[in-house]
């Protein structure tokens, strides 16, 4: 029995023996009627809790004594980036997805005032998965915009929990980032690190195909179905790339506390490159180690653990590997240091996993979007663009420079084939290609995917980049002339040669 007796409890409180508490549990007698996880009444002055935005982590509360602690937090809905010159309405609790982190302590009485900002359309109200009591806390805090709802509750279990909006639709205010993390410390504390960080996956679901340009509204249908347009760390894609990367050292203890907040997808958390030194698997107490990829259930979390030994870049998917590469479950955790060559050999390729993603950013793009929508793009723009995209898309295959590999990739530089029909690349990408192919005097017999993961303007801005380098004849390539051709029914296999 892990029962534990007030006296003891308030000997630990008043003394700050922590490491008492597990031989008070053994000796706990049975009927004493105690709740698991009450160390008492609190003591002290109230405590204000300092809650954080995702990717940062309230420092410890470093208390050997059960507090009364308040914790204040305000649902903001509004309109932010869920990726490259898209924007979405989302519904948050404090103005971020995912919300504020908050941190307490096993045995703290909470004092919790939830607030919905008055320009809300919407009431909300907050399940904390750390609370013991009906819904949550959710009865309790039904909160129509321009009101505050109070209430209380004994942090009873420690472990790292999720919190959520549970309004109906539940799914939906889930879905437009209603959720966020509540570590309770046990009472002796987490073992110290070098960083904490706080990461959290959501599904999302978009009228609009991934990267489809503008404000997207949330689509039910897909909700239901569970089709997301995207799967995200941390509410928008690249929230934690390029300079938003998770940074540490070499040498150090890294501790992330990985939420999933659905609303549907459970999610196969992995970082590439590193193996997890401890999991407190689904945010329990027993650790688990050595391990590759901890999976996460909606509605739950973990406590991730490892040690850098290696620099460069770590990158954390969701490793349903399409949600990383097609819909956004993508992060990057940046090592700096020496390197340790009996550990690792060196040289860093970031593109092998990360595509356009390994950019210190995608500002071109965002400026031709920008651009296009005020209808005013520039070649010049859909050049610039073009060159980050074919970074990531098209270099693995035609390289960097454009002039493939012998035998395999054809070039694309100073490209007869693209000179003789500049306009046919255009359905080259969108349908493929293969079968014998003669560039320049020599055959391929090989075979070009669709590229079909990529938008009308963003393909035309490829083929604009591709027809302005490398010796090939220039011109220019505009999304509607793409729009045309993917509304074009395809060719037989084989056909076009
Ligand atoms: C997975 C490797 C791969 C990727 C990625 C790829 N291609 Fe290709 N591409 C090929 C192969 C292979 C061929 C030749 C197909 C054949 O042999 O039938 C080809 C042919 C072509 C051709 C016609 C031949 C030529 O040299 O002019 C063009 C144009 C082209 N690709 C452009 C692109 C662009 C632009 C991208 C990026 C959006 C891209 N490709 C991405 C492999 C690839
Ligand atoms: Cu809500």
């Amino acid at each position: 029995m892990k029962h534990l007796s007030l006296a003891f409890a308030t000997f630990i409180a008043l003394t700050g023996f922590n490491h008492a508490v597990h031989a008070a549990a053994a000796t706990a007698p049975e009927n004493s009627g105690y709740v698991h996880g009450d160390l008492g009444p609190p003591h002290g002055d109230p405590i204000h809790a300092v809650l954080t935005f995702p990717p940062n982590v309230p420092a410890p509360t470093y208390r050997n004594y059960p507090a009364k602690v308040i914790v204040e937090l305000e649902v903001i809905e509004k309109e932010m980036p869920i990726s490259e010159g898209v924007t979405y309405t989302f519904w948050t609790f404090g103005g971020t997805v995912p919300g504020k982190f908050i941190r307490v302590r096993q045995g703290d009485t909470v004092e919790f005032h939830l607030k919905n900002n008055p320009n809300n359309k919407m009431p909300h109200n907050i399940d904390l998965h750390g609370v013991t009591g009906p819904g949550g806390g959710a009865a309790s805090s039904f909160t129509a915009p321009g009101h505050e709802s109070q209430f209380t509750f004994k942090a009873l279990n420690q472990g790292i929990f999720i919190y959520h909006c549970a309004t109906a639709p539940v799914g939906m205010h889930v879905a437009n980032g209603m959720y966020g993390l509540i570590l309770i410390e046990p009472p002796e504390g987490l073992p110290p690190v070098d960083h904490e960080y706080y990461v959290m996956q959501g599904d999302f679901y978009t009228t609009g195909k991934y990267r489809e340009k503008g404000l997207q509204p949330f689509d039910m249908e897909k909700a239901i179905d569970e089709r997301p347009t995207y799967v995200l760390f941390n509410g928008s894609e690249g929230s934690l790339t390029g300079d938003k990367a998770l940074k540490a050292k070499t040498n150090e203890n890294v501790r992330l506390f990985v939420g999933n907040g659905g609303p549907n997808l459970v999610s196969s958390f992995h970082v590439i490159g590193e193996i997890f030194d401890r999991v407190r698997q689904e945010g329990g107490t027993h650790e688990q180690e050595n391990v590759q990829t901890t999976l996460i259930p909606a509605g739950g979390a973990a406590m991730v653990e490892f040690h850098t030994d290696v620099p460069g870049s770590y990158v954390m998917v969701d490793h349903s590997i399409f949600r990383a590469f097609n819909k956004g479950a993508l992060a990057i955790l940046k090592v700096d240091g020496p390197e340790n060559k009996a550990i690792y050999s060196g040289k860093e390729v970031d593109s092998v996993y990360l595509g356009d993603r390994a950019g210190p950013n995608l500002a071109a793009v965002t400026q031709a979007t920008t651009s296009a929508a005020a209808g005013k793009l520039t070649k010049e723009e859909q050049i610039k663009a073009g060159q980050q995209l074919f970074a990531g898309t098209c270099s693995v295959c035609h390289q960097t420079n454009g002039e493939g590999l012998p035998g395999v990739f054809p070039p694309l530089a100073k490209s007869d084939l693209i000179a003789a029909d500049p306009k046919r690349p255009i359905r080259i990408l969108l349908q493929g290609l293969n079968g014998k192919v003669t560039v320049n005097g020599k055959d391929y017999t090989s075979v070009m995917p669709p590229m079909t993961q990529l938008s009308d303007d963003g393909i035309a801005n490829i083929l604009t980049f591709v027809l302005n380098s490398w010796g090939n004849p220039g011109g220019r390539i505009d999304a509607s002339e793409v729009t045309k051709a993917r509304a074009e029914p395809a060719p037989a296999a084989g056909a076009g040669h």
